[in-house]
């Protein structure tokens, strides 16, 4: 090991990187963000639920439905099916169901705990709204009064509306299509130790995690109206950034005949709309879970390629991408529980940075983050490293408490420790960068690393002993980490 910093050191850069953010994110003009956005609905499934689950459509359909695999919920044999697939692995997985029949058979069979705000958008803006940026315009297509409901009541939340012509802004409650249905999807999460049989066979849930039965009703397109995509660059000046998610929902053909192509068109048209007249605009993509390949490999060629600057992923995330760019060994390295796979990860992320033209991929995992970021990208290494440290602070603190209502809140989370499994996680890093010569020990352990075509930063992060949850954690991390350099950058434009 080098002469880095320790975890001590890196406790009190934590500190000092929270206050610096704080202190400069009201310097954002503002951001934009679309487009998905549904209530969640909550279910902590316990040993009955399953056992009664099973045994209402029936052991051996079940079982038999296991071995097929859906990759869409179709009726509850598919439903019950994955929900076992994902408890007997204890893996995270978001499938979709076209039709509002599975909404109703939960309703009657299970019953959910809690209804929250859901959806990227949905989270994003919320926390952003918390945080006090003052402008976060959001953009959501299907925007139901029900759904209105789970917007924070601030005055910084705003909905964009054209009346008479003229681009106004609005509280999503005062926005809303009273015409249009909410978009429920369904949160089935479960717990670690969670014991259930099915065919002689007893299954013990590996770890804590959940299946998502994402809602496609037909009506969900991601899309703008004429009249919002027309006015769009009047956003000008009061916007310094934007995070747009939910992509995944495009669907390969439509009942109309229109295809993906339109859509994804479409995606790229907004985005240029954005950027227009603003060459400091900076876009951020949420990328997420996405089935289907032909789409997945769509908005990382189409719609990230070029017009993105920053991405922001999950470890199982950054194979997926890697598999549909054509990069099926490094994929599979990544998700081995090899030593390997973290330098796997690391060459994923840089492969990601520099085929898909971007300026920031930032990689969460439970216990560290990884980012690279273009040489040229206007902030310095530290920079880089203070955006990470506040993101991994507000993870720790919706870990801690559910959500977080202030920056204030998000501060408490300062006295969780560091994970000593995270930082040890790095250390197969550290060899391998080292033994590659791309940096000395010290550097890594400071985790600033300039090398010679990328800025790499690593760091270890707060974990929670006891999340309350883990839905939308994702969600804070890449927003708090972009809003933070959204703020580094405006105050430079600013300096100068
Ligand atoms: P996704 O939902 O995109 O997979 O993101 C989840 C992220 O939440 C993980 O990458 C991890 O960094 C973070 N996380 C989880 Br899961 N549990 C956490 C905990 N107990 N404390 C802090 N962060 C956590
Ligand atoms: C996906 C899900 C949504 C959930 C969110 C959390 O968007 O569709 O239900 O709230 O992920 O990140």
């Amino acid at each position: 090991m080098g002469e880095g910093m320790n975890i001590n050191e890196w406790e009190k850069r934590y500190s000092i990187a929270y206050y610096n953010i704080s202190k400069i994110l009201t310097g954002i003009r503002g951001i934009f963000v679309a487009y998905n956005c549904n209530v969640d609905a909550i279910k902590h499934v316990k040993e009955k639920d399953i056992h009664k689950l099973i045994s209402t459509v029936g052991k051996k359909s079940v079982q038999q439905r296991v071995t097929e695999y859906p990759r869409e919920i179709q009726d509850p044999v598919d439903l019950v099916a994955r929900l076992v697939i994902a408890m007997r692995d204890g893996k995270a997985a978001e499938v979709p169901t076209y039709t509002t029949e599975i909404h109703k058979w939960l309703m009657d069979n299970l019953v959910f705990d809690k209804a929250r705000m859901g959806g990227q958008a949905g989270i994003i803006s919320n926390l952003l709204a918390n945080l006090g940026i003052n402008n976060v315009i959001v953009y959501v297509p299907w925007l139901s009064k029900e759904q209105a409901e789970y917007f924070v009541d601030t005055a910084n939340i705003k909905y964009p509306v054209i009346e008479d012509g003229v681009l106004k802004f609005k509280h999503p409650s005062e926005a809303y299509d009273s015409y249009q249905k909410p978009k429920v999807n369904w949160i089935l999460e479960f717990s670690k130790g969670t014991k259930f049989e099915l065919a002689e066979e007893v299954f013990e849930v590996p770890r804590d995690n959940r299946l998502i039965i994402s809602s496609r009703p037909t009506w969900v397109r991601i899309d703008m109206s004429e009249d919002l995509y027309e006015h769009l660059s009047k956003m000008n000046g009061m916007i310094d950034g934007a995070i747009l998610s939910g992509y995944q929902m495009i669907k390969e053909e439509y009942e109309d005949g229109t295809t993906y192509r339109h859509y994804v068109k479409r995606a790229v048209k907004v985005i240029e709309r954005l950027k227009e007249g603003n060459p400091n605009m900076r876009i951020h993509v949420e990328f997420t879970s996405i089935q289907n390949k032909v789409i997945r490999k769509a908005i990382l060629k189409d719609i990230v390629y070029k017009h993105v600057s920053s991405l922001g992923l999950d470890t199982i995330e950054v194979a997926n991408a890697l598999n549909v760019l054509g990069h099926e060994e490094l994929a599979y390295a990544v998700i081995s529980k090899g030593e390997n796979s973290i330098s796997a990860l690391y060459e994923g992320a840089v492969k990601l940075l520099c085929e898909l033209k971007l300026e920031r991929v930032h990689v969460h995992s439970l216990g560290f983050y990884i980012c690279v970021a273009s040489r040229d990208f206007p902030l310095t290494v530290e920079e880089h490293r203070d955006a990470l440290m506040f993101s991994a602070t507000l993870a720790a603190a919706q870990a801690l408490h559910g959500d977080i209502g202030s920056l204030k809140d998000g501060q408490t989370a300062l006295k969780v420790p560091i994970s000593e499994r995270g930082h040890d996680d790095l250390e197969q890093l550290e060899k391998y960068l080292v033994r590659r010569d791309v940096c000395t020990g010290t550097e890594f352990e400071d985790g600033c690393i300039c090398a010679i075509n990328h800025d790499l930063i690593v760091i270890p992060t707060k974990v929670v002993q006891d999340p309350v949850g883990t839905v939308g954690i994702g969600d804070t991390i890449s927003a708090g980490a972009f809003a933070a350099i959204l703020a580094m950058l405006r105050k430079k434009q600013i300096d100068n």
